[in-house]
């Protein structure tokens, strides 16, 4: 409804800035991204380890990667598949279902994350979406606090190709255009794609939002500390290859499509360790 966001690298006219006038919500006081200072977090005891199930298996259905105009996201194919990849969080061990996973990033010379730490932006941000158990639908979690939880993940450049992004990488020219979408064959699981399991016990916990309208202040938010590896020719196959969407003939790279850190405000960031 109404005229669309994008990022200021599609037109600076509906960019974040803007977003707060076509979705109140974005003007809000518990917004993400966020910078996190290292020195301001505060480190609390009860944020033990994240309990993963279904991370260190192959789905039984098949990914669908798709662009939705703003990214590039792996949806699982059918509900009851990723009722098996959840996580539990936080003191109420609250228990999370995945739903879809993407990627912020920036362009062949500059980074895109959406998180920084210390002032320092990485070169592209992974998101793995959940949602409360406890509701039905997307839609009514979204109605509650802590009714979803995004795990975020930063990208560091290596020398080496990470080949767990191989077939993702390998999909990308089948999703160049919005609405396309591919079925990759689930050969890999999730845990392929993320830093090892073992160096996950460093993270930011804060309080937050959808970095996207309608910013919903409904996200709690984790943020790992150990990055991903990926070479800069897979990084550079997101800015080549994904196209935001187009008017006419015209195409247009896929670029920056980030937000930038929104104020901290009231809210304090909570670190797992020291
Ligand atoms: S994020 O992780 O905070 N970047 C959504 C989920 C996670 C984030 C942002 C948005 C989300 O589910 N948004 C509503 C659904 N989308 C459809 C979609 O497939 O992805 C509607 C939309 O935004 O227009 Cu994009
Ligand atoms: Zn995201």
């Amino acid at each position: 409804p109404g005229v669309p966001w994008c990022y200021d690298s599609q037109d600076p006219k509906c960019g974040p800035r803007y977003w707060k006038d076509l979705a109140k919500g974005c003007g809000g006081d518990n917004q993400s991204p966020i910078n996190i200072d290292r020195r301001k977090v505060q480190r609390d005891r009860n944020l033990g380890d994240i309990l993963f199930e279904g991370y260190d298996q192959a789905p039984p259905g098949k990914w669908k990667l798709m662009n939705n105009g703003h990214t590039a996201m792996m949806r699982l194919e059918g509900e009851s598949v990723s009722e098996h990849i959840n996580i539990t969080i936080g003191i109420l061990l609250e228990k999370y279902r995945a739903l879809q996973f993407h990627f912020h990033w920036g362009t062949l010379k500059g980074n895109g994350s959406e998180h920084t730490i210390d002032g320092d932006q990485f070169p592209m941000e992974l998101h793995v979406v959940h949602m409360n158990t406890k509701y039905k639908t997307f839609s009514e979690a979204k109605g509650h606090p802590n009714g979803l939880a995004v795990l975020g993940f930063l990208y560091k450049v290596s020398d080496a190709d990470n080949s767990n992004y191989n077939t993702i990488v390998a999909g990308l020219k089948n999703i160049s255009r919005q609405g396309d979408s591919v079925d990759l064959a689930s050969t890999f699981c999730l845990n392929n794609l993320l830093p090892s399991m073992a160096n996950l016990s460093k993270y930011y916990r804060y309080q937050g939002s959808l970095t996207t309208p309608d910013c919903a202040e409904v996200v709690v938010w984790t943020l790992f500390e150990e990055p991903i590896l990926i070479s800069q020719s897979q990084l550079n196959a997101f800015v080549n290859t994904v196209h935001f969407p187009a008017t006419g003939a015209s195409l247009m790279k896929m670029t920056n499509n980030f937000r930038p850190p929104q104020p901290l405000k009231n809210r304090k960031v909570y670190a797992s360790k020291d």
